[in-house]
């Protein structure tokens, strides 16, 4: 587990998470390294992801791109969230154009039966090895280190559909008619993401996300509490208890978000569907929330991004708690300088609206 010190605790970020005043809003946003930056399509047009992914240097490297264009609050490590499926041993590759393949997805009770739950740190010691060189390089600055892991559902949807899916059919097909096996493929993929993140603190994560991005898009709210949130529950309990600061991302459970945040988290991370303001009228005051723009916007003309997010801000209200993010990934066909300017314009609109509400 990690040790963290007092000045790191400064950082706007963990303090935000803590629910502390901050000068302003801290902003990340999820993929920020990735296909939008030149430099990282420079990096891809000599390795593929998962070469990436397996040298500590490059990962490192690619981390650290946004930081050097934009003044984010928060680096989160570059990998994947699938990986964690090939040291199980369900191999997975990427493909340029449709995103993951699983050659091999899982079918029968018997190949969830023969998965393997390795220590992550003999399987995915390239990410625990990146993580050390990234919060090297961000000695002395404020920017925290965001280490994840995909949630339960999320991966076995890939590991059963074979690649993305938008119906889930085949997930639920095993999830319903052998509920026996979905509870052991569950309990195994969440013990190893347990595993995971506790080592991605260990190696200096400050804080952790589990992105669950796609059970709130299968599954309606009875369901998701019985066939996901125990394992989402597990993994919050065992950060919790670890003292380990967790984000719980998901998309699409604005239908049942009280259900979510029962899963455990310090901060919930929501899609741009439920506005901010709800969310914290839902979920009660005791956690921080994350979000939530949407990431489409960002195509958009400079007035629509500016009115949403100042929106966002004040729905916020200038409230301890709120981290500002967008709703879901930067889409690639995103302008690098679309971005800089939003995360300067939350750093400014937030800055001036805390000076307002601060006593004279
Ligand atoms: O060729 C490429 O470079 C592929 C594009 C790409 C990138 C940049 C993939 C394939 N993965 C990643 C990196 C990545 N993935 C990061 C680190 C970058 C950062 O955030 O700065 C992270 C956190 C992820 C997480 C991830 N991968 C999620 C959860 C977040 C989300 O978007 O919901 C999911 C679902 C994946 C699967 C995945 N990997 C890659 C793609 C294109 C996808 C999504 C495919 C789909 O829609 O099913």
């Amino acid at each position: 587990m990690s040790i963290i010190s007092a000045t790191d605790r400064a950082l706007p970020l963990l303090r935000a998470l803590d629910r502390r005043p901050v000068e302003h809003t801290p902003v990340w946003l999820m993929r920020q390294a990735g296909r939008y930056l030149p430099e990282y399509r420079a990096v891809r047009g000599h390795h593929s992801m998962l070469e990436i992914i397996a040298d500590p240097a490059l990962a490192a490297e690619v981390t650290l791109q946004p930081l050097a264009r934009f003044p984010l609050d928060a680096a989160i490590i570059f990998s994947d969230i699938l990986p964690p499926l090939a040291a199980m041993g369900v191999p997975v590759e990427f493909t340029t154009t449709d995103g993951p393949h699983i050659p091999d997805p899982i079918r029968r009770a018997r190949q969830i039966d023969l998965l393997a739950v390795p220590p992550a740190a003999e399987t995915l010691a390239p990410t625990l090895d990146a993580i050390r060189l990234v919060k090297r390089e961000l000695a002395g600055r404020s920017i925290a280190l965001i280490g994840f892991a995909g949630a339960p559902f999320t991966l076995a949807s890939y590991a059963i559909e074979g690649g993305t899916s938008r119906a889930f059919t085949t997930t639920k097909r095993l999830m319903y008619s052998e509920p026996a096996a979905w509870k052991r493929l569950m309990t195994k993929l969440a013990t190893l993401q347990i595993d995971y993140l506790k080592e991605q603190a260990a190696a200096g994560a400050d804080l952790v996300q589990l992105f669950d991005s796609w059970s709130g898009l299968a599954l309606g709210r009875d369901d998701y509490r019985d066939y996901v949130q125990p394992y989402n529950r597990m993994i919050f309990d065992a950060l919790a208890s670890s003292g380990i600061t967790a984000i719980n991302f998901s998309t699409g459970t604005g239908g049942y978000i009280e259900e979510v945040a029962a899963c455990g988290g310090d901060c919930i991370g929501v899609d741009w569907r439920l506005p901010i303001d709800e969310l914290w009228q839902r979920i009660g005051t005791e956690r921080s929330i994350q979000g939530n723009l949407d990431p489409a916007l960002l195509l958009g003309p400079w007035r629509e991004i500016e009115h949403h997010a100042d929106t966002i801000l004040r729905q916020a209200a200038g409230r301890p708690g709120h981290i500002f993010n967008l709703g879901h990934g930067v889409l690639p066909e995103t302008s690098p300088d679309v971005v800089g300017r939003l995360v300067d314009y939350v750093h400014e609109r937030s800055a001036a609206i805390s000076a307002e509400r601060a006593p004279s």
